[in-house]
């Protein structure tokens, strides 16, 4: 996402994104487009909203009691980021969901055994990231809904399976069938210029889990996955039935996401370090306050603030920068 897209545009945005109905579709794309910042590098973006618009006002509005949509992809966000599993058949998907959170789902030695998506909380520190495990990626089981609850996700943990010969080639479809559907998986550093945004296309920074490395003793499968996909994704060898090789992952995954945890306190009462605002960096003291309340915001006065290498307790404006691990005391107008 382009760094000068504000919280409010893409609080619409997401709006837009998660929205089952025309009409709810249609006032998100009228808030992106009064708050979109207006400058050369959203032109194109501003033309596809505008666009966007003008095709919902012509759409006849859907008929009362008419067949309702299957909305699989609506799973309400929770977390530091919502991070769906994806790759080929039978790669160990699900019992990777099963290892690292509470979920439980259905895990079998034959493929297609997912066809719905199931949630789990992946905790990191003091932090939870919402994993979605879903159908494999293969012409027969790929469905519309999957589509857009990519195009909404943070971030994406690829699999490939170690045990297999052909895991090469089960990853250039699922690849190709994802390209298909206007999903790049790439790079975690690659960032979207603002020229190249959309909103029918989209890039997502990708995590290649190498899974199964039991199966792979002597590493000669992991060898092949690093020289065909080593300079596009970090790889990372696990073991999903004994839940091995996830820290460096998740810890990787917290860095890339470039997050940040500030706390908040009220006046004479510590703050509590278990319950951070996660926010992505940069983040100013005003994006804090959004995320509390969207009021919060607007009627906020200036915040106090305790973090490393400040005077504690030091009075910041709306405008000021956060750090990981700052402490913030708000005070409303
Ligand atoms: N040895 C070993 N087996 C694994 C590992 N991860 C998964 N498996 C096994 O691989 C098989 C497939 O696992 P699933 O989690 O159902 O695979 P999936 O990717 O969800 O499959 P679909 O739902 O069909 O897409 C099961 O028999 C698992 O027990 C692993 O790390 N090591
Ligand atoms: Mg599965």
């Amino acid at each position: 996402m382009p760094a000068n897209l504000t919280p409010p545009y893409k609080a619409a945005e997401q709006r837009y994104r998660e929205a089952t109905d025309d009409p709810t579709r249609l006032e998100a794309l009228n808030e992106m487009m009064q708050l979109i910042p207006k400058h050369k590098g959203t032109e194109k973006l501003q033309a596809e909203i505008k666009a966007k618009i003008a095709k919902l006002k012509k759409a006849p509005a859907a008929k009362p009691g008419g067949a309702k949509a299957k909305s699989l992809d609506n799973i309400p966000r929770e977390g530091a980021g919502q991070i769906p599993l994806v790759g080929p058949p039978n790669c160990g998907k699900s019992q990777f969901l099963k290892a690292v959170t509470h979920a439980h789902p259905e895990v079998a030695d034959y493929p297609f055994t997912t066809r719905v998506p199931t949630a789990g909380m992946m905790p990191w520190e003091n932090v939870k990231f919402q994993l979605i495990d879903l159908p494999p990626i293969a012409l027969q089981s790929f469905e519309g809904w999957m589509t857009s609850l990519l195009f909404r996700a943070d971030a994406i943990f690829l699999f490939a399976d170690l045990s297999s010969d052909d895991l090469l080639d089960d990853l250039e479809r699922a690849l190709a069938i994802l390209k298909e559907h206007r999903i790049s998986l790439d790079h975690p550093e690659f960032e979207v210029s603002d020229e190249d945004y959309s909103l029918d296309e989209v890039s997502k920074r990708t995590f290649l889990i190498a899974n199964k490395a039991d199966l792979d003793e002597d590493g000669i499968r992991l060898g092949f996955l690093q020289e065909s996909y080593g300079t596009k994704y970090p790889i990372y060898p696990i073991n999903s039935q004994a839940g091995e090789g996830v820290a460096a992952l998740e810890t990787d995954l917290f860095r890339s996401l470039k997050l940040l945890r500030v706390y908040t306190k009220t006046p004479g009462h510590p703050a509590d370090l278990n319950d951070p605002i996660v926010l992505s960096a940069p983040a100013t003291v005003e994006d804090a306050a959004y995320q509390i309340h969207k009021d919060f915001a607007q009627r906020l006065a200036y915040a106090k603030i305790w973090g490393k290498g400040k005077f504690d307790g030091s009075h910041v404006h709306n405008s000021f920068v956060l750090a990981d691990g700052d402490v913030l005391e708000f005070h409303l107008k």
